[in-house]
């Protein structure tokens, strides 16, 4: 069986996760809880991914694959499922892509954001990377305000899996900025978003964390 390389607290296997339910393939995938830590990363994991990151997908017979954007090209290429996440017209692949990348985009900053203001001692934080986050998530945020006519006007694809898991990340852990306030087309977007099956089956939660 196919083994994902997983944790409920990844934003990034978030993304993969909505896309094997949305593929109808969840059950053809075995999740393994993996310690994902950038600080201490757990070095018995580097033989499987040499960037010791999760999501990673270790298929039956065939060679490891890594990343959230290349395990949801994978996905989209088993049979199943009404979505196509990646569509074959040049130019819709493209909007698919590059929200895609919006979407990823955010989780980064919010990573960034997370990594600098939790997980760096007292002493040795930057308040100037935490502040530029801040920025550049608005900055995203208001762009993608603009863009819900687009993301309405098209099937859901790679893009909306993408800006719509990272807008349930931000929920998650920096319910307090309230990325909603003055934003309402995007708060209504992602209403809809989040009563996709897909997405209320794979909930994020802070589970115990995994010995290295
Ligand atoms: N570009 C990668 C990013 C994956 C990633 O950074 N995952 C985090 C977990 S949320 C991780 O494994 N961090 C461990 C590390 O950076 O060493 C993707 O889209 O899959």
């Amino acid at each position: 069986m196919n083994r994902l390389h997983w944790s409920p607290r990844s934003p990034y296997v978030r993304k993969v996760m909505v896309a094997l339910h949305e593929k109808g393939i969840a059950d053809q995938v075995e999740t393994v809880r993996t310690l994902a830590d950038p600080i201490f990363p757990p070095e018995s994991f580097f033989p499987v991914n040499p960037l010791a990151k999760i999501p990673t997908l270790e298929r039956e017979g065939e060679p490891v694959l890594v990343d959230s954007r290349v395990i949801i090209e994978w996905a989209d290429q088993q049979a199943g499922g009404a979505v196509t996440l990646l569509p074959s017209d040049p130019e819709a692949r493209l909007v698919a892509l590059r929200d895609d990348a919006i979407g990823t985009g955010l989780i980064d900053i919010a990573m960034t954001r997370l990594i600098e203001a939790v997980l760096r001692p007292d002493d040795k934080r930057d308040e100037r990377i935490i502040a530029t986050c801040r920025k550049k998530a608005n900055a995203v945020l208001d762009w993608l305000e603009a863009h819900v006519p687009n993301l309405e006007a098209r099937p859901f694809d790679a893009g909306h899996l993408a800006i719509g898991v990272a807008l349930c990340y931000l929920d998650f852990r920096f319910a307090a900025d309230q990325w909603r306030e003055g934003r309402p087309a995007l708060a209504a977007w992602h209403q809809g978003f989040s009563e996709r099956p897909s997405v209320i089956a794979t909930a994020f939660r802070d589970d115990p964390r995994p010995a290295s």
